[in-house]
């Protein structure tokens, strides 16, 4: 029932990949209402998602050829960007950004927004906003500054450079970067990782460090407390404590 996107779930893993790879996965009015019904209701079996693209690209941002292009950018972001960036941002799952290739625009920070981003070495990321006189959106201007610090994002987004993914792990702006032959063996491992893992507390984690942006120190470890707590009555808590006891892996079911 997808168009411009492949979707898929298998052993607790959906695997979306952007599909139109004639434009390097560029966005169009219905790739972002695709990804973004897909992604904001996930059934409750689905503990990770990995997002990665078709072809040589992970996604060229904006779809240069696409009416919205024309109109009024400010309605587009409000209307279509905004929430397939929320879909991301608060699935239910965690989300791996798996950068297979060049991830341009807003296709480089609708990566950004994952929990996680891991890079194939022959991937890139350029904040090409200033090539065609606009400025970076998609969260760019939050997410860029703290996750490379000021004058690497001021760098990357005046002179819209691409910088090789190598680059963009030694700077922190993605976790991981890996040999082209290894890409998709290291990304599923990952994924199942996660998928065996104990899902509340990843989303508790993800809470935790985005409010950590707007919290001063006390107020953090008040959320620290209140999450914790919630963790601390889970399943997957005493079900991680008794393995451990019993000297045996856990069996976390994600409650
Ligand atoms: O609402 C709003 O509009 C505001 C939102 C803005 C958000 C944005 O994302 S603005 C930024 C938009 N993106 C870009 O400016 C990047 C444009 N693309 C590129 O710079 C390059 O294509 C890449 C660096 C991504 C890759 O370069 P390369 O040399 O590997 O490939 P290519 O030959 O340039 O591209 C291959 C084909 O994909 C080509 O088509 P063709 O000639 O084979 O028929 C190219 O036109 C097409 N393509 C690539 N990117 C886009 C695209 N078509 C439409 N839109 C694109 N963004």
């Amino acid at each position: 029932s997808y168009q411009t996107i492949q979707f898929g779930i298998s052993d607790g893993i959906a695997t979306l990949i952007l599909n139109r790879p004639e434009v390097m996965n560029a966005l169009n009015r219905q790739m972002r209402a695709e990804i973004t019904r897909a992604l904001a209701t996930l059934s409750q079996d689905v503990r990770c998602v990995v997002m990665t693209g078709s072809g040589r690209a992970f996604c060229s941002g904006q779809d240069l050829t696409d009416a919205a292009a024309a109109t009024d950018l400010e309605t587009t972001l409000r209307d279509e960007y905004e929430p397939m960036l929320h879909a991301v941002m608060n699935c239910s799952a965690p989300v791996i950004a798996a950068v297979n290739g060049v991830a341009a625009g807003a296709g480089a920070n609708l990566a950004l927004v994952a929990d996680v981003v891991i890079a194939a070495e022959n991937a890139s990321f350029v904040q090409a906003f200033t090539r065609i006189g606009l400025i970076p959106d998609a969260g760019g201007t939050w997410m860029m500054p703290r996750l490379t610090g000021l004058a690497r994002a001021a760098g990357m987004m005046l002179f819209a450079d691409s910088i090789p993914a190598q680059q963009a792990a030694d700077w922190g702006m993605i976790y991981q970067s890996c040999a082209d032959d290894d890409f998709a063996e290291i990304v599923a491992a990952r994924a199942k990782h996660l998928a065996q893992g104990p899902t509340s507390a990843y989303l508790a984690i993800r809470e935790a460090l985005r409010q950590s942006f707007g919290n001063d120190l006390d107020s953090q470890l008040q959320l620290e407390a209140r999450l914790q707590g919630q963790a601390g009555r889970s399943h997957d808590f005493q079900e991680g404590v008794a393995a451990f006891l019993q000297k045996r892996k856990p069996v976390f079911t994600g409650k």
